[in-house]
């Protein structure tokens, strides 16, 4: 499998779960800008929509979207520690928060903060959108170790986006303490420290 990815852009979340399921990966950077791999290929041609994530799988077929990426990879590991049984209520409970983080927090909130032609008044509007979205994203870890209840790729991507927030200047509020103790939570674990330390690696080098 090949992981297309940006340092810091969503595709940590997949950079994430490919070590916590132990898969053997490659990845390839990608210039988001100029659509064009570290290895000179077009990223176009990679995928149509031009964004990350996207992963080649061992057949050379290329998937994308955050919340299929991240269920592919969950899927491979067959102790289920990342993604529930196919059919489960649990399961369907992960899919929902990965839809929700889609939606909700990730294209409505990270995408217009971190987007250089979002004018500031419509980025003050996000931020409390967002605010919402955090407030019931910290109400339900009051009572939740992980988003879905138990461990999951939900987690993951969520784990990028709070990551991502405050480089976005987004402050988040120290009252959310459920929300800043699960990140600090999952900071711990030593899947997330290695994708966190190797992608800060490269923006430094930049
Ligand atoms: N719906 C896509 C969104 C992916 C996305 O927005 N990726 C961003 C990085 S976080 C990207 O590649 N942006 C480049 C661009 O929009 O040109 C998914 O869930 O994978």
């Amino acid at each position: 499998m090949k992981l297309y990815f940006a340092p810091f852009a969503c595709s940590l979340a997949a950079r994430i779960a490919l070590y916590e399921a132990n898969l053997d990966s490659e990845f390839e950077r990608v210039d988001l800008r100029n659509k064009v791999t570290d290895s000179g290929m077009d990223f176009w041609s990679v995928t149509a929509k031009g964004k990350v994530s996207a992963l080649r799988l061992d057949n050379d077929e290329v998937i994308t979207e955050n919340p299929v990426v991240l269920q592919y990879i969950a899927d491979q590991d067959e102790s289920g520690a990342l993604m529930p049984a196919f059919g489960s209520v649990e399961r369907y409970e992960v899919v929902s928060w990965l839809s929700f983080i889609s939606s909700e927090i990730h294209k409505m909130g990270v995408y217009p903060m971190a987007a250089p032609h979002v004018p500031a008044e419509m980025k003050a509007v996000t931020s409390e959108l967002l605010m919402t979205q955090l407030k019931l994203v910290n109400d339900r870890l009051s009572e939740n170790d992980y988003i879905a209840g138990q461990f999951s790729v939900a987690d993951t991507y969520l784990f990028w986006a709070l990551t991502l927030l405050p480089k976005l200047g987004f402050e988040m509020p120290e009252e959310l303490t459920a929300l800043n103790a699960y990140h600090g939570r999952l900071m711990q674990r030593p899947a997330f420290q290695k994708a966190l330390q190797e992608e800060a690696v490269l923006v430094s080098s930049n």
